[in-house]
């Protein structure tokens, strides 16, 4: 009798509410770091997918939206982008975009998982190539620790991180916020991920209380981005001072030639990508209470 195959599924359960299933063809890698469980996968529909702890960080099929809107954002609307953090971001897909800007001198990334680079390095080279490239210097640390010891220092930084629990947790404080803030140089821009304003609303609602806190400039911006809870993602526009003018200006030339390359990314997304729903206003608004329910 020919031995039966079963067939496998990952799936991330999302609050013990929801679950998202991804068919399984063949599993890569599967090690438990000191930080947290890191599984790459083949699947049918997604190619292959990095998760860590259960949650999906990154997949062939879609990543390119997630690493676009988180770089290309911030980096064409900074007047002359040299020095790049960020923080996080270990798949490399974020160092990949960055790279493309011919203003970059250097990208600093602070992972604080060398397995993950390790993992992403061999089964998703697609993602991770630019990580060897010269003008990137890899830090393997807690990114907290990190980012108190730099003043004054990048022109972006930008947190690619996971969801508020586990390593990247002090991620989403006041503290790490105002240490952020005072790594930019004068004029500089921070972005960071900051969840889905459908499946994460108390986090949602936290963070942007935060960010106002410390930044004087502080706009959300969107994109659906189809592997992660919710599906619509967001991200927070910090920046340094408060900017007179429209709160995203474009490098409108250099746009042109970026755009060449990404697949996601122009200027009119780049606008567009502003434009928020009601819901998402009234979500990211400092005042905004979360019902009990959610
Ligand atoms: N729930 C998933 C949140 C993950 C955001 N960061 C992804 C890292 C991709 N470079």
């Amino acid at each position: 009798m020919p031995e039966q195959q079963e067939t496998q599924w990952m799936t991330e359960e999302h609050k013990q509410v929801l679950r998202y299933g991804f068919k399984i063809k063949e599993k890569l890698y599967s090690e438990r770091s000191v930080f947290q469980q890191i599984d790459v996968v083949d699947t049918d529909f997604y190619g292959r997918m990095l998760f860590l702890d259960g949650a999906v960080m990154t997949t062939e099929q879609d990543e390119f939206i997630y690493h676009e809107m988180i770089t290309h954002i911030p980096l064409l609307g900074h007047p002359n982008p040299e020095s790049v953090l960020i923080i996080g971001g270990g798949d490399g897909g974020a160092v990949r975009e960055v790279l493309k800007h011919p203003s970059i001198q250097e990208v600093v990334l602070c992972e604080i998982d060398g397995m993950v680079i390790e993992a992403c390095k061999r089964y998703l080279p697609s993602i991770s190539g630019g990580l060897n490239d010269p003008r990137v210097d890899i830090h393997i640390r807690d990114g907290i620790e990190f980012i108190a010891e730099h003043k004054n220092r990048f022109d972006v930084i930008l947190v690619d991180s996971t969801d508020p629990i586990g390593p990247g947790e002090g991620l989403f404080t006041e503290s790490f916020y105002k240490n952020v803030r005072d790594a930019l140089t004068p004029g500089g821009i921070m972005v960071n991920q900051s969840e889905s304003p459908i499946a994460h609303v108390r986090e949602v609602a936290l963070v942007y209380q935060l960010l106002r806190k410390v930044f004087p400039q502080v706009t959300p911006y969107i994109a659906t981005v189809p592997t992660y809870p919710g599906a619509y993602w967001s991200w927070a526009y910090c920046m340094k001072e408060r900017y007179q003018g429209p709160f995203s200006q474009i490098n409108d030339l250099l746009a042109v030639d970026i755009e060449q390359s990404t697949r996601y990314y122009n200027r009119q997304i780049h606008r567009a990508a502003f434009a928020l729903p009601n819901f998402v206003r009234e979500r990211t608004r400092t005042d905004f209470e979360t019902p009990a329910s959610c």
